[in-house]
């Protein structure tokens, strides 16, 4: 063969990838250019004076024995990131859906409307009931009505059940139920935290909307984990708490995978009540969340300055499981 002949083949050979070439280039090096005077700088810090579009603030304890709670299931567009748009399920158009709060022995009347193009559903952790009966699927422009009394103080994960539960979970179906006890807990500044995870398919259309890359999720791999729904969100926009004050923090792992270690840097936990009865754990540093599970962390900060809150699997805190918070003086 001609060398000229040769050398066209190998030309259109190395132009040509195949499948058993690798393209993708190598693994980035992890960043270590830290930002200044700020620890544990996973993400960019905020001022506290600006306000986060949606508030990490609890509710107030429920009035009234009797809550009618009515749910709508639909498709809606949400910024996980700033610019990065994912196509998600919801319960009422926002991801983690309503934070819900009741007293044991309340009556919680629940009603799900499906407002959406395929089944959903609604698994309260918080309940005792049937799933055959109160959890099944919903048909779109139809609805489920069920009622329960919760027996067992906590915070509790809701979510949609519908197969594969993993694929509900992840495009947004889920969200926090505080139960309180009948004798009120002491007063604190209350804040509520929904750890949970997304898995970006490529980008679609003008926009590049992510849609749900299912090998990713059963790789456990994912691209954003957050707290309420958005990468950083209260690290851009820090939580102004007292100092020398108590805080309680009721923190939920939607997951749908991964553990959240959850801890706050320079701050050792006084109280932490996992859902159950009996005396909380004391004196402790870091507590796994685990996945469908829920925590009730109680401290103060000793002093003003800022304080990191993160899962502490600290690949799922550069992905965006980070907030802080920004301890005034009293
Ligand atoms: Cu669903």
């Amino acid at each position: 063969m001609r060398p000229l002949l040769w050398a066209v083949i190998l030309a259109a050979a190395c132009g040509s990838p195949s499948p058993s070439h690798d393209t993708t280039p190598p693994a980035k090096a992890a960043p270590l250019t830290p930002p200044a005077e700020m620890s544990h700088g996973e993400a960019p810090v905020g001022a506290a004076t600006t306000k986060p579009d949606r508030a990490a603030d609890a509710p107030p304890r429920a009035r009234g024995r009797r809550h009618r709670i009515r749910m709508t299931a639909v498709a809606a567009r949400h910024e996980v990131s700033p610019g990065v748009w994912y196509d998600a399920w919801t319960f009422d158009s926002i991801v983690p859906g309503p934070v819900l709060r009741a007293t044991v022995g309340d009556t919680i009347d629940f009603t799900l409307v499906n407002g959406a193009d395929m089944p959903h559903s609604m698994d309260f952790h918080a309940a005792e009931i049937a799933p055959n009966r109160a959890y099944r699927n919903v048909m779109p422009r139809d609805s489920v009505q069920f009622t329960f009394v919760p027996r067992v103080p906590g915070a509790f994960m809701y979510h949609c059940g519908t197969a594969p539960v993993a694929a509900h979970i992840a495009n947004g179906m889920y969200g926090a139920l505080i139960i309180d006890p009948a004798a009120p807990r002491p007063a604190a500044q209350e804040y509520v935290f929904v750890q949970s995870e997304y898995y970006m398919g490529a980008g679609q259309g003008k926009d590049s909307v992510h849609a749900l890359d299912w090998q990713k999720l059963l790789g456990a791999s994912p691209d954003f984990v957050t707290f309420n729904g958005v990468a950083s969100r209260y690290a851009t926009h820090p939580i102004p708490v007292k100092a020398r004050t108590p805080i309680r923090l009721y923190v939920v792992n939607a997951g749908p995978n991964r553990f959240s270690a959850f801890h706050v840097v320079g701050a050792i936990f006084d109280r932490i009540y996992v859902d159950a009865f009996g005396s909380p754990l004391r004196g402790v540093q870091t507590y796994n969340v685990p996945v469908g599970g829920g925590a009730i962390f109680e401290l103060e900060l000793a002093e003003p300055g800022q304080y990191p809150f993160v899962s502490h699997a600290f690949a799922d805190a550069t992905k965006g499981a980070m907030g802080v918070l920004q301890a005034m003086s009293r």
